[in-house]
């Protein structure tokens, strides 16, 4: 008698980032299907939130340091997925792989060189379909990647209904804006700012949340539904932040990274030997050896302090930004996905980057907020997502919502 094949074996972990693109894909089929019978204006909204090298250093991920208090707050109305994973840990592989549905070996770019739909495929984008099916579609920040890998226009016109938006104070990030202990200006890795004092007075990221409130109140009357991807360049090297963010994580509380040693016997292609945080002035000073390092244990926890505080400073724009979709009263008809294109290392197995396919470079936190399916509708005046201050330590730990594990 023969016996039954055994049962196929559970997706590979890595799965987990095409499933965004077949969920959010799924949603708007679901949302195309209901605006046959009814008017376009009750089809949902999408907002996309995309972090720049944001691994799941979050309270809402069991973090009991980091101080995230509003994206705890989205994931306590959302389904969170406590095994996604970049497909890549590069910004330009994984966020082609994640916004056309398809692995890098399919999209072929495993770097930053090409642009898929002269060097692969003429694969749609996931704003790209939204906007062949009505919608008005926007992009902020780093969407895609920058470059050729975007054909230098972040797939425009294919993706987006206008040209997207990028700050007009990113061009600073990596000049000589950081001040340091000689109170001369630098190219630093560690870089807390006085935002009064550095040009044109504000940073990236909050000029990005500044645009993209901005659309959602010209959205708020528009006929069409709309998707708007907003993409945050925190905590992305340089660590450029606000410095009051510092005062969150005092140096005694920070620990080292649990395993910060460089694994015997691991192969040299498995390891990357962190260049970008070479080149910085502040790092250059502390002549650390290639390619293993180590880095002296006080700057490894200025590191980590500062890759936390740029956390905290992220999560306050999310916060503002959520707080606006609520004050707007956009909440109740529109999908909020949140997710990152890779993680990093904050030292483990002697790693202080992104590039390898250590679980702390691949892992990324993933979370859907769905009106009236993951969270009840709010209510007349009620407020789902009224702006947490970090700095305010009476606020409560909120609970984690709905967690997928597959
Ligand atoms: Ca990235």
């Amino acid at each position: 008698m023969s016996q039954m094949p055994p049962p196929p074996p559970p997706p590979p972990l890595g799965w987990c980032l095409l499933a965004f693109s077949l969920l959010l894909g799924s949603f708007c089929f679901s949302l195309e299907s209901a605006a046959l019978d009814s008017s376009a204006t009750d089809s949902l909204n999408v907002l996309l939130i995309i972090v720049d090298d944001l691994r799941p250093s979050l309270g809402c991920y069991g973090d009991n340091l980091v101080r995230s208090p509003n994206i705890d707050q989205l994931a306590s109305h959302s389904v969170l997925f406590q095994n996604a994973f970049a497909q890549q840990a590069v910004c330009a592989p994984s966020r082609v792989s994640f916004l056309t549905g398809r692995r890098p070996d399919t999209t072929r770019l495993y770097d930053f060189n090409s642009y898929w739909r002269v060097h692969s495929g003429n694969f749609s984008t996931i704003p790209q379909y939204f906007k062949e099916n009505g919608y008005v579609t926007m992009s902020v920040g780093k969407v895609f990647h920058p470059g050729i890998s975007s054909n230098h226009s972040d797939d425009s016109p294919y993706s987006w209904s206008f040209p997207p938006y990028h700050p007009s104070s990113e061009k600073y990030e990596n000049t000589k804006t950081c001040r340091g202990q000689d109170g001369k200006l630098h190219a630093n890795l560690l870089c807390p700012v006085d935002v009064a004092d550095v040009p044109e007075g504000t940073l990236p990221d909050k000029q990005s949340t500044e645009e993209a409130i901005r659309l959602l109140e010209k959205m708020k009357t528009s006929a069409s539904p709309f998707f708007l991807a907003v993409g945050y360049h925190k905590p992305h090297i340089p660590f450029r932040y606000p410095k009051e963010f510092q005062k969150l994580y005092p140096l005694e509380n920070i620990t080292l990274a649990p395993d910060p040693q460089v694994p015997d016997g691991l192969p040299p292609v498995a390891y990357n030997p962190w260049m970008d945080i070479r080149e910085r002035e502040d790092v250059q000073a502390l002549n650390i050896s290639v390619p293993y390092g180590p880095i002296p244990v006080d700057f490894q926890r200025k590191i980590r302090q500062s890759y936390f505080a740029s956390v905290s400073y992220l999560d306050t724009e999310v916060g503002h930004l959520l707080s606006a979709l609520d004050d707007l009263h956009l909440t109740s008809n529109t999908i909020i996905a949140f997710t990152s294109d890779h993680g990093w290392a904050l030292g483990e197995h002697g790693e202080w980057a992104k590039y390898s396919n250590f679980d702390v470079a691949t892992r990324v936190p993933l979370m859907f907020y769905v009106p009236g399916k993951t969270a009840p509708l709010p209510g007349a005046g009620e407020k789902l997502f009224p702006y947490q201050d970090p700095f305010d330590s009476t606020s409560e730990l909120m609970d984690s919502g709905m967690s997928w594990t597959s």
